[in-house]
């Protein structure tokens, strides 16, 4: 009885779990779109790499160009010939923001012009707020 209930809980988690889109570099611009999303423990992120030569490189909401120390990156996807390439971030602790940028320097800082991303932002912590 106690199994079927846990079977039962288990399998709930699992099929709640949701996947969100969101592209980088859509229209040869220095974006990510949507620009943040909500969402729930186990749920995943799929970041679609459009255009250009992009990364999605954990930050902080205190210093958003700059990667942060164990941070998760999806390292530079460079885009050819529209081939669109993903890199997946799943979210176990959805208690906090994740703060996302482009590390992209070259040959202008990606970042600084505003290619920013969050996950979960708050009321205090906004997405608006985030910024170089
Ligand atoms: C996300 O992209 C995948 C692959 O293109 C697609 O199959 C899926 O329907 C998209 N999901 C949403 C929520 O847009
Ligand atoms: C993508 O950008 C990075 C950082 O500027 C650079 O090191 C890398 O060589 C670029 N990749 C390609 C294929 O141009
Ligand atoms: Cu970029």
């Amino acid at each position: 009885m106690i199994f079927a209930i846990s079977f039962a809980l288990a399998s709930a988690l699992v099929t709640s779990a949701a996947d969100f889109n969101v592209t980088v570099g859509a229209n040869n611009q220095l974006v990510f779109d949507p620009t943040s999303v909500t969402v729930q423990n186990g749920d995943t992120v799929h970041f679609e790499f459009v255009s250009k030569n992009h990364s999605a490189t954990q930050s902080t909401f205190a210093n958003p160009c700059a990667r942060a120390d164990g941070g998760v990156d999806s390292g530079f996807l460079n885009v050819a010939d529209n081939v669109p390439s993903v890199w997946s971030f799943t979210v176990n602790d959805a208690s906090s923001p994740f703060w996302f940028h482009c590390a992209q320097t070259s040959p202008a800082n990606h970042c600084q012009t505003g290619m920013v991303f969050a996950i979960n932002p708050t009321a205090d912590k906004s997405f608006d707020a985030f910024h170089c």
